[in-house]
């Protein structure tokens, strides 16, 4: 975009009580006078600090600070003949966001129509995969045939693998702009619904989130409809277990997905290709131990049969993973013509820290808090931020803010407070503001998701602290993902004056098809990514870190939509609302 203003902000606002920052792109080496102007008035003035070249950029900037402002209003920043974008102070900013970035999983769900009456006019669409041609899936998938994960080199990627049963596995949320179902990456999206509603409860602002706040079939049902929401991948990830009798009995499923990959624009009702269980993995079921037993915490209040079947299911799964601990989903990327993603994943102790730390924070039972002191996973933090494939964080996140009587707890709140403050200090080194300072200087897929994971590091010390320090972090983090940042987009649709909304989806495809639509308000882009592994971003490999981005739906490496940078998003949004 070259009409970029070179003043870079936040393009939806400021919050009145919190810190206010932008980053202005200039080759000057002495600080530069800016001015803040409402309805072309100036309110206030200042000077820049020069921060030299930036080589998360690429860019020389300088950062002015208007910390003080507190008045609300329409506002433009201007320094050395460049004018801002217009932007907001105001207490409301963030109204919306927690909703919108939830309903985004509504529109993520296969297994039933979307109605445009709750998604919005536009974004109706048939129900996904319940056995209507030209769909072949999900009410009766067969296991992957045995030599169907052979490489060209001959190598049996689930080493003869196959199972002779199909499964009903209708329901729970497509990944992304593909149409598979990864329990990964379900396991790590639902725990954050479930988390941002534990988070609220014990910040008193739980009624947000209440029946009938959110726009889903459920509303008025008496649950809270976030719940609702989780509830509907639990649900599907219980599906996925493989049954008694079977080889690998009580594990999961890794997915269950296409076999080809299939072209964009696809309504998920239109996908023509045959659907397969693949081999369980350890990862899988380890995800549905953690989901499950969280779940019958949160859910126990509402619905105590269900949530008796799934503590159950949670140590099931449990006891199945470690009869079976090293059951690798490997890197199906390496088959030509597959159709899902991998979510390969070698490293399994943070999976074992996780599930063990969900069934403790349900049970009590000492049995896993000895399996948390004996997991050797380290480092639990790391500036990269975690996600799916590195879930000890958030475990730890968790153990540190749900009540238990764990004799370790105020350890493991300092150990939370310490990373936390290891953050603060990489976000000073940055003059975007963002804390996500990766020890390589690359950005990893997903980037934007592991920072507004590294923001839910420091609400945490928040809460556990409250010290507003971490607040101002978060807040200014978030800054980053509205638009101060080295692109001046604004990596949320629907927010900001140049938001990303052509975000890979197979059917979120208006740039290739005006008849469908955006992606719904509050979808995140999952932002800029070193490698540039597709196509479309391949343009822009070599280039500085956050400039490895393009808003093309063909650049599925850089700009794709997913359940766990959305659920990355939300708990972040909730955090906000309070
Ligand atoms: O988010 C995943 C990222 O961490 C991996 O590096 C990448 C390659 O394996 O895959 C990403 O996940 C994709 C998944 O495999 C298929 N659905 C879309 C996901 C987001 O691009």
């Amino acid at each position: 975009m070259t009409d970029v203003p070179r003043m870079r902000v936040n393009q939806v606002g400021y919050l009145p009580d919190g810190p206010k920052a932008a980053t202005l792109v200039t080759d000057a080496t002495d600080p530069v006078p800016w001015r803040l102007r409402r309805d072309g008035v100036v309110v206030a003035e200042g000077e820049s600090q020069p921060r030299g070249h930036d080589p998360s950029a690429g860019l020389d900037v300088h950062v002015v600070r208007f910390d003080a402002v507190r008045e609300a209003g329409c506002f433009v920043l201007e320094a050395d003949g460049a004018t801002s974008d217009p932007f907001a102070i105001d207490e409301g900013l963030y109204d919306d966001l927690r909703g919108d970035s939830l309903v985004v999983f509504y529109g993520q769900r296969s297994g039933i129509a979307i109605d445009e009456a709750l998604l919005g006019p536009g974004y109706g669409r048939a129900a996904g995969h319940v056995d209507v041609a030209p769909n072949r899936g999900d009410g009766a998938v067969p296991c992957l045939p045995a030599g169907h994960a052979t490489t060209a080199d001959g190598v049996d990627l689930y080493d003869g693998w196959t199972g002779g049963y199909a499964l009903d596995v209708t329901g729970g949320w497509y990944d992304a702009g593909d149409q598979g179902k990864y329990v990964v990456n379900g396991g790590i999206a639902v725990a954050q619904l479930l988390g941002l509603y534990e988070r609220a409860l014990r910040a008193g602002t739980a009624d947000a989130l209440g029946d009938g706040s959110l726009r889903v079939p459920e509303r008025g049902n008496g649950v809270p409809d976030v719940l609702d929401e989780a509830r509907w991948e639990l649900d599907w990830m219980l599906r996925m277990r493989v049954p008694a009798g079977e080889r690998y009995a009580g594990l999961v499923h890794h997915k269950v997905s296409d076999e080809r990959w299939v072209g964009l624009p696809m309504l998920p009702a239109d996908d023509p290709q045959p659907r397969y269980l693949h081999r369980p993995s350890t990862a899988a079921t380890l995800n549905l131990a953690a989901v499950a037993a969280q779940g019958a915490r949160v859910l126990a209040p509402h619905d105590e049969a269900f949530a008796t079947l799934l503590r159950t299911a949670a140590r099931d799964a449990y006891d199945a993973a470690q009869e079976h601990p090293v059951l690798l989903a490997p890197d199906t990327n390496v088959l030509a013509n597959a159709g899902s993603g991998p979510y390969d994943d070698a490293d399994l102790d943070d999976d074992f820290l996780w599930a063990a730390t969900e069934l403790y924070l349900t049970t009590g039972d000492e049995r896993y808090a000895a399996d948390l002191r004996a997991n050797p996973y380290a480092p639990v933090f790391r500036p990269e931020g975690f996600d799916w494939n590195h879930v000890a964080a958030w475990s730890r996140l968790q153990l540190a803010t749900v009540a238990s009587p764990l004799p370790e707890r105020d350890a493991v709140r300092a150990s939370v407070v310490q990373a936390a403050d290891a953050l603060v200090d990489q976000q000073a080194t940055q003059p975007f503001g963002h804390p996500y300072v990766p020890t390589t200087g690359r950005y990893d897929w997903g980037s934007n998701g592991l920072l507004l994971n590294n923001l839910a590091v420091l609400a945490a010390a928040h809460e556990i602290t409250g010290d507003p320090t971490y607040r101002d972090a978060v807040l200014e983090g978030v800054d980053y993902l509205f638009g101060r940042n080295a692109l001046g987009v604004s990596y949320v649709t629907g927010y900001g004056t140049r938001d990303v909304r052509n975000q890979h989806s197979r059917w979120y495809s208006h740039q290739l098809d005006p008849a469908l639509p955006h992606p719904p308000r509050g979808t995140v882009s999952g932002g800029p990514n070193s490698d540039c592994p597709d196509p479309v971003s391949a343009a822009l490999a070599g280039s500085p870190a956050q400039r490895c981005f393009v808003d093309d739906i063909g650049a599925y490496g850089v700009n794709e939509m997913t359940i766990n940078w959305n659920s990355a998003l939300a708990w972040v949004a909730s955090y906000l609302g309070g």
